[in-house]
């Protein structure tokens, strides 16, 4: 194995790790993995900035892409990164401007979540030379690219735990181990009878990594700089992040976890300043925001306020979205850093979730793409693709079109796809203005023009309709009346109050969606709220109304 020591932390920690080792005389030292070397992809250029000060990542639309499943380029039935670069024109159409891309490593199951190599790219989906072609031609379409990064733990198959197997080798302690089974479902046995049990939260094929052990530390900042810096990609999504490590019998949450985090801040932000992470932290809003505070991740996702989303979506009240909105999420985040969505690749579907219905997705996209935070669509969700689980049922091949395999493959695909596709498919909506589709290219178009709805502050509105959601969001350039009807039935004239908020005086009041006539003006009450506005224009069902307010002369 060829030696490669980018820092001095790493050797020093394979020499500590042998010596603290009791059969040190025999074990060779630990080298770092080995790296490519390659050019790194300038970074993106050509895209809006920063709005109002915030971080680039305030002024994207993130897609989740599930690569396996996206678009086959050479007919072997699983997706590849071919396939995604040569579906780029869509998602820029789509008006997308960030992909989260799932784990692109080597990788032992379908889903990539067990890697086998942290420097490579898994060989159904192409080869790092195409991962760079891809990066390249993501940028240039005005799209920056973040992946999976899968810390908490290997696959049992990767080289380190295999070679840790052995008690004498200095990578057993990359991993956690003991000689009794202190919970059973946690721990397993090692192949080898009496050779203890090691840990792992997600099974015996995902054994834990010990970040106690500096060693690991030192290699894993080495994987993040190789994305970083030799690969040029543009940040992180964070498998997994609240597991990472354990304190006694405390699995999730622990204060080493949140301190491990500030190093990895430190250390990639010393490589990337602009690089950008989101943690995955399944848990309540104040628990996710706890890691988003400016000194670990720059987002997590609030799960909470998706099913927030998602249950007012379905019930028809806005009631749900906008007391999270307001009770859980604005506490526990700093002001728009957090990663919003309706589902991931671990949920059932969104409009699965909603009883199937288009105008009920149609709905939890607009309160998606018209509030604070940073906006992450699931692949296929634009089409209203359904999937209940088990896992592989909602991650099925996107439906591209109504012939043969929805036109994902030539082939045969990985998964069946789903048996809708001559109905649900993106050449059946795309010209159809009233389809899905058509509804996110509209708000995700109107979210990448009004920098109220990317940067603005919330204030949440009272409306008489308990179907209304209203919002007012306020940027440095711009003031937004958000009114959006979740009810099958439109609201003819929506009654909407602000107790106390930041306007003064008189304004004029225009439509930002076409709209018959113009609404009558707004003026402002003493504690800079309104009283009893009536904009006099109806919101048709599952409709959105969204209204400019512009100081009077
Ligand atoms: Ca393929
Ligand atoms: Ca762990």
């Amino acid at each position: 194995m060829p030696t490669r020591c980018r820092n001095g932390i790493l050797f020093l920690a394979a020499a500590f790790l042998v010596s603290c080792h009791g059969a040190a005389s025999v074990a060779p030292p630990v080298e770092p993995t080995p790296r490519p070397t390659l050019t790194p992809v300038q970074p993106v250029s050509g895209l809006p900035g920063g709005t109002d000060g915030y971080p680039w990542w305030n002024d994207s639309v993130f897609y989740e892409v599930f690569i396996r499943s996206f678009y086959d380029s050479n007919g072997d039935g699983n997706g590849d990164l071919a396939g995604l670069t040569a579906k780029l024109d869509y998602l820029q159409a789509l008006g997308v401007t960030g992909l989260w891309l799932m784990p692109i490593q080597p990788a032992a199951s379908y889903h990539g979540y067990d890697v086998l190599d942290y420097y490579a790219v898994h060989p159904d989906y192409g080869t790092l030379d195409g991962f760079r072609e891809l990066l390249s031609a993501a940028h240039a379409h005005g799209m920056r690219v973040i992946i999976d990064l899968v810390i908490n733990h290997t696959s049992n198959e990767h080289p380190w735990f295999q070679a840790g197997l052995d008690p004498g080798s200095p990578y057993h302690d990359w991993y956690v181990w003991s000689q009794a089974e202190p919970d059973p479902g946690l721990w397993h046995p090692a192949p080898a009878p009496g050779s203890g049990f090691y840990y792992g939260f997600f099974g015996a094929h995902m054994p834990d990594l010990d970040y106690a052990n500096p060693g690991v530390t030192a290699q894993m900042n080495d994987i993040v700089q190789f994305w970083l810096e030799d690969m040029g990609v543009d940040g992180f999504r964070v498998d997994a992040a609240k597991y990472l490590i354990e304190a006694g019998r405390v699995t999730q949450n622990s204060d080493a976890t949140h301190a491990w985090y500030r190093g990895l801040r430190t250390f990639y932000q010393s490589v990337s300043p602009q690089a950008m992470t989101v943690g995955e932290v399944w848990d309540i809003s104040p628990t996710a925001g706890s890691y988003a505070q400016g000194d670990q991740f720059d987002l997590t996702f609030d799960f909470s306020l998706a099913q927030a989303f998602l249950n007012s979506a379905r019930v028809g009240r806005a009631e749900d979205a906008l007391d999270t909105l307001v009770a859980d999420t604005q506490r526990s985040f700093k002001p728009l850093q957090l990663a919003t969505f309706l589902t991931n690749h671990d949920q059932n579907r969104a409009r699965s979730q909603l009883m199937g219905s288009f105008d009920k997705a149609r709905a939890a996209a607009a309160l998606l793409l018209t509030s604070p935070g940073v906006p992450f669509i699931y692949y296929g969700e634009e089409i209203g693709m359904l999937g209940l689980k088990p896992d592989e049922q909602i991650r099925t091949p996107m439906q591209w079109s109504g012939g043969p395999n929805a036109g994902f493959t030539s082939g045969t695909p990985w998964e069946p796809i789903n048996p809708d596709s001559p109905q649900v498919n993106v050449a059946a909506q795309s010209p159809d203005p009233t389809s899905l589709l058509s509804t996110y290219r509209d708000l995700i178009s109107l979210r990448n023009q009004h920098a109220a709805l990317r940067v603005g502050d919330f204030f949440p509105l009272e409306a008489q309709d308990l179907a209304v959601f209203a919002s007012l969001r306020v940027s440095r350039q711009e003031i937004l009346l958000v009114v959006v009807n979740l009810s099958s039935e439109a609201v003819n004239d929506p009654v909407l109050s602000l107790g106390t908020g930041p306007l003064s005086g008189s304004y004029a009041v225009l439509p930002a969606t076409s709209q018959p006539s113009q609404p009558p003006p707004l003026v402002a009450n003493a504690d800079g709220g309104f009283d009893g506005y009536r904009p006099s224009l109806p919101i048709p069902a599952f409709g959105l109304l969204l209204l400019q307010l512009r100081a009077a002369p």
